[in-house]
């Protein structure tokens, strides 16, 4: 892989791997005083927390894959069984979005629009349910541009299987944050519409004014005629979604506990993880579930990049992810609310997960 230095982004170095397959990622320093920073922010206070997007270092990106192979965890498999029974549809209506967009008279040259549609991921998440979607691509048009956007290198390994896998694939990852990577997609063309994919609840992670935001930002980042694809998991039984979220063979428990590794390793501090226990609840108010790691004993922790001494009491909690579930009731209002325009809901038969796809004019 050469480092090519070339830039029309200065905020990122671009790696060439070859024609099919190259990586744009922000320099090294930026990202680690940013993760110093936020992790001094969130744990020198009183209620301390810890942002859920600092679980995916190549460790927790492999260790959240487990948990999506775990039965407990409904979520990517409800998903997953969405995907696989809307592809007729999803076909159709991708086919009929590029004729009427074709006619539309946009901003866009009338030949690109022949190109088709090119599909940005946000979080490169399982490449099973991204396979799923390429295949319905390469159904309605020959070649496909795919953008993953993911915090962690993990993109790299899994876009070297789906290239092997379709021969007219193409491949620009984006190492980033996914504000980063919408903002890196303005400033590099657009010529081609756009499907943007925010799959397995992703979202959830966001509190309702953020999460509001995020999709302003998504909006705004959006042409005429660019697509948006959202899945959201259900409000449904406290006790079926605490199952999912404390798996029998303790994968989301490792899961939680590695963030406090990766600060070991990468902020030089000296956590000792068998002093903390993983904790997951669900908050019926707020219609969340909510993950903590408890300390287990009075202990004091030093954060040496971060400049910090931590000390925590038995019984005291760093909250590290909430995980907002939703009702399809609600789902159509809050899309709407920010300029979607609303196309189609799609659910399994238990209505435990929902698949959203909502459209820009
Ligand atoms: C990737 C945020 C959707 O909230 O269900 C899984 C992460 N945390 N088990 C979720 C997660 C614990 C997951 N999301």
């Amino acid at each position: 892989m050469s480092n090519s230095g070339v830039t029309f982004n200065s905020r990122y170095k671009t790696f060439t791997v070859d024609s099919r397959l190259r990586y744009f990622k922000p320099h090294s320093s930026e990202i680690e005083r940013t993760f110093a920073e936020e992790i001094v922010e969130g744990l020198d206070r009183k209620s301390k927390y810890i942002n859920p997007k600092f679980f995916y270092d190549p460790a927790g990106s492999e260790l959240f894959e487990e948990i999506c192979s775990i039965p407990e965890y409904y979520l990517t498999k409800t998903e997953t069984e969405i995907l696989e029974g809307l592809d007729g549809e999803l076909a159709g209506i991708l086919t009929e979005h590029l004729k009427s967009n074709a006619g539309h008279g946009r901003d866009r040259k009338e030949e690109s629009c022949t190109q088709g549609i090119r599909l940005v991921e946000l979080g490169s998440g399982s490449s099973v349910k991204t396979r799923l979607v390429l295949q319905v691509l390469f159904g309605v048009q020959d070649k496909v541009e795919y953008f993953p956007i993911d915090i962690s290198d993990i993109i790299t390994e899994s876009s070297e299987r789906l290239l092997a896998d379709y021969e007219n694939l193409k491949i620009t990852g984006i190492i980033d944050t996914y504000e980063g990577g919408l903002e890196f997609l303005r400033t590099y063309d657009d010529r081609q519409t756009s499907l943007i994919m925010f799959l397995g609840s992703s979202y959830g992670n966001l509190a309702p004014e953020n999460g509001k935001k995020f999709l302003q930002k998504i909006r705004s980042s959006m042409n005429p005629g660019d697509l948006f694809l959202i899945g959201l998991d259900a409000v449904k039984s406290a006790s079926m979604l605490e199952l999912a979220y404390n798996d029998s063979v303790g994968a989301t428990a490792r899961f939680n506990l590695n963030v406090l590794s990766r600060i070991n390793s990468e902020l030089d501090a000296d956590f000792d993880t068998e002093n903390f226990a993983h904790r997951a609840v669900y908050n019926h108010d707020v219609e969340r579930i909510e993950m903590y790691l408890e300390s287990l004993c009075d202990q004091s922790v030093t954060i040496s990049k971060s400049g910090l001494v931590l000390k925590l009491h038995r019984g005291e909690r760093i909250h590290t992810e909430n995980s907002y579930k939703y009702r399809p009731s609600e789902v159509r209002r809050m899309l709407e609310s920010v300029g979607f325009e609303y196309r189609r809901m799609w659910t399994d038969e238990s209505g435990h997960f929902m698949l959203v796809l909502v459209t820009v004019s």
